[in-house]
């Protein structure tokens, strides 16, 4: 009984934290070209090993990036523990290949996990499944698999022992887990991994790509078409085209792009975890931290229209808009961008009794008439005079609080329903 509200508490948690860091971080930064340098590059597994010898992030201060979250309107921070070069990011027992191991010496998971936990952020952990320095780990089922070299002792069973090892150290050592996000799946059917995890922190969220199919959807570099997700979901970008890791000659993202991506999964009712890759000495290059800090303006500007809102797209049915509700405020997500200054909110043809540009909280016009192209119809709401050509470089979301919503929407369904059934 106790688990099960803990469990809804945490569900609770996953819904409010609805826009997050994601940080990928480990030796690959030192190349800085991309965090798979050593398949991508066919790397010598030793030369890549080397790298451990050189890391050494004085800068590393896990304040800065937590400042540079809370200044996007982020409330949560998904960290890299292990990628699949299997370099480890914590303090682990069952391997010498971490950070302790490096002129460092410290535990930048603890330095993270303590600094979340005094700032209220939430802390959810990257964990990734392939493995290319541990000696067993070799799975020929899954993708994104180093052949082994002739030392290499490739046995599944026994590199699931590590991983148990590894998740159960994760899960006890670095406080309360919001949620686990593995990479990779294994093509190997085992809930014993998640189970471990969930007894150690009860309530946590187990994402889609580990031994079983987990609590939420995790779709990558993509947006799924749709009106609102069927089950929890985290969607995972990187604010950089070409890589995950820090990459210093990176093709970035437009601002436009990543509003337009974040509206999308957050009116369709998802959660969004946005990367970045710090360089080697723990410092977020500029460049980033200004895309962040860029696309976070907007967000706070916005954000009431998608935390604590009911994705409602599906009563409108339309591809050129996005529709959220809380209460008797209607927000429209003018996502794709738009092609002119006004939109008719047909069958709506009701005015609501404010109108606001939410971006910047300015009135913005709005008329029940007959529109020229809908002539032979009903009168219907408009919404005009919006300027699009000033918010070109993010997404405009427009705030319409009525009298009656729900009013409005019943009428509405029980049109749909009617029109489905003709
Ligand atoms: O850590 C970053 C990348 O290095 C790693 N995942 C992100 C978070 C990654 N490794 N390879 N890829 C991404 C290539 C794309 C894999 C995908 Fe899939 C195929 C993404 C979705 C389908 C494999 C299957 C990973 C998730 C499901």
């Amino acid at each position: 009984m106790e688990h099960q509200a803990q469990a809804c508490n945490a569900t609770q948690g996953f819904g409010e934290r609805r826009f997050g860091l994601f940080i990928h971080w480990g030796l690959y930064a030192i190349p800085g070209w991309h965090e798979q340098i050593q398949m991508r590059q066919g790397m010598d597994k030793r030369q890549y090993q080397a790298l451990q010898a050189q890391f050494d992030p004085q800068r590393f201060d896990p304040d800065e990036w937590i400042d540079l979250a809370e200044q996007a309107g982020m409330t949560y921070i998904c960290f890299t523990t292990k990628h699949h070069d299997g370099f480890c990011l914590w303090d682990t027992q069952y391997t010498n290949f971490k950070i302790t191991h490096t002129p460092y010496g410290r535990d930048t998971l603890a330095m993270l996990a303590d600094a979340c936990k005094r700032r209220g952020m939430g802390l959810s952990l990257y964990y990734s499944i392939p493995d290319w320095h541990h000696p067993n780990g070799y799975n020929p089922l899954s993708s994104h698999q180093v052949p082994p070299a002739p030392e290499d002792e490739p046995d599944m069973d026994r590199y699931i022992d590590f991983v148990k090892n590894q998740i159960a150290e994760l899960c006890t050592n670095y406080g309360e887990i919001m949620s686990f996000f593995w990479d990779i799946p294994p093509n190997i059917y085992d809930p014993t991994l998640n189970a471990i995890i969930r007894r150690l922190q009860p309530g946590i969220l187990i994402n889609d790509r580990g031994f079983e199919d987990g609590d939420y959807s995790t779709p990558e570099r993509h947006v799924p078409d749709g009106w609102k997700f069927d089950k929890p979901t985290e969607a995972v970008q990187s604010i950089g085209r070409q890589s995950w890791g820090y990459r210093t000659n990176e093709d970035y993202y437009s601002q436009q792009f990543l509003t337009q991506s974040i509206a999308k999964i957050m009116a369709m009712g998802g959660n969004y975890a946005l990367n970045v890759g710090p360089r080697a000495d723990g410092t977020i290059p500029e460049i980033g931290a200004n895309i962040i800090r860029g696309v976070g303006l907007w967000y706070l500007s916005v954000k009431e229209a998608y935390e604590g809102a009911e994705p409602i797209s599906e009563v409108f049915g339309r591809d050129d808009l996005m529709f959220t509700r809380k209460g008797n405020a209607l927000y429209v997500h003018l996502v794709p961008a738009p092609e002119s200054s006004g939109i008719i909110l047909n069958p709506v043809s009701v005015l609501p009794h404010s109108a606001i540009l939410l971006n910047n909280g300015a009135a913005v016009k709005a008329v029940v008439e007959k529109m020229p192209t809908l002539a032979n119809e009903k009168d219907y709401l408009h919404v005009s005079d919006i300027p699009v050509n000033e918010f070109v470089s993010q997404v405009i979301v427009i705030k319409l609080v009525f009298d009656d919503l729900d009013g409005i929407i019943g009428s509405m369904e029980s049109r749909v329903t009617i029109e489905n059934r003709v």
